[in-house]
């Protein structure tokens, strides 16, 4: 038992968030597609449960191990983490090295990962959401080891790859249980409809203070499961303590009506899933 002049243990940021924990808000079913869309307007984000078969899956955790073999054989540093290396995040890692593996674009090392993006149990999802005509912007695999899986502080992506509309989307595949232990995406609910904001970035001290992870939800979820947020969504996630890998895989998405602005450099598809890009030019397309 503590004494009284005992000093109280720090709290962390894990602690303090389990202990003022907001719920997450109910999610419906993804076939009820017209549920999905009001929900997602309310909260900026949408959890799909079971989207997707065992099999699907199996098959698409199997070439996701197949990249990260791959990347790793190179003998290349895979850690991304150092690009967020800031004070917001090694405060979430408690100043622990950790590692998140990360590689753009899995539909250019896997024909399973090619067909995901026009699987028309994502593209349903995604439709209901930015309407019929639905662009790729990238794909990104992120995997958060087992016990060093480091953590992302509070941001919106908006800040990285700013478009005409604003009206980009991440659909997160998800390959493996996350929750609280191996590090799960944490979202604000509601928070996209600040629009983007200034310094929200994750490397903002102050902007960290007016989103703390306490404030924050939890998606508590197995494989299968489909998480969508949009790019003004204040989102994060704790580092991975726990003893199971976390694995997925986001898909950037926009409506044809929406694209990158110009000149910025992050990776940018422009592939049509589903109907059609009205704002493609020769030029964006790679004519000489
Ligand atoms: O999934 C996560 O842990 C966070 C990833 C993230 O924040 C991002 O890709 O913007």
């Amino acid at each position: 038992m503590l004494s009284a002049k005992a000093p109280k243990p720090k709290p962390t940021a894990r602690r303090k968030a389990a202990a003022k924990q907001a719920p997450q808000p109910s999610c419906p079913d993804h076939r009820d597609l017209a549920a999905v869309a009001s929900f997602f307007t309310e909260h900026g984000f949408y959890h799909g449960r079971g989207v997707f078969d065992p099999a699907t899956v199996d098959r698409l955790e199997a070439d996701f191990d197949r990249i990260v073999a791959q990347i790793s054989a190179t003998g290349e540093d895979i850690n991304a983490r150092r690009f967020w290396d800031h004070k917001t995040t090694r405060k979430l890692d408690g100043d622990r090295p950790s590692v998140v593996i990360h590689t753009h674009q899995v539909q250019k090392y896997s024909a399973a990962w090619s067909r995901l993006l026009l699987d028309d149990r994502l593209l349903d999802v995604v439709g209901s959401l930015i309407g019929p005509d639905i662009v790729l912007h990238h794909t990104k695999l992120f995997l958060k080891p087992a016990g060093r899986g480091g953590a992302f502080p509070a941001h919106q992506d908006h800040g990285y790859f700013p478009t005409l509309r604003g009206a980009m989307i991440a659909a997160n595949v998800i390959l493996s249980r996350q929750d609280e232990t191996n590090g799960c995406l944490r979202v604000w609910p509601g928070s996209h409809r600040h629009g983007p904001l200034p310094a929200s970035k994750g490397d903002d001290e102050t902007f960290a203070a007016r989103f703390p992870i306490a404030a924050s939800v939890p998606i508590i979820c197995e494989p299968g499961d489909l998480v969508i947020f949009h790019f003004c969504t204040v989102h994060a996630s704790l580092a991975n303590r726990g003893e199971r890998d976390r694995k997925h895989v986001l898909v950037q998405l926009h409506p044809g009506d929406d694209r990158q602005l110009d000149g910025v450099p992050h990776p940018d598809s422009n592939l049509v899933l589903r109907g059609w890009n009205p704002l493609m030019t020769r030029q964006r397309a790679g004519a000489s």
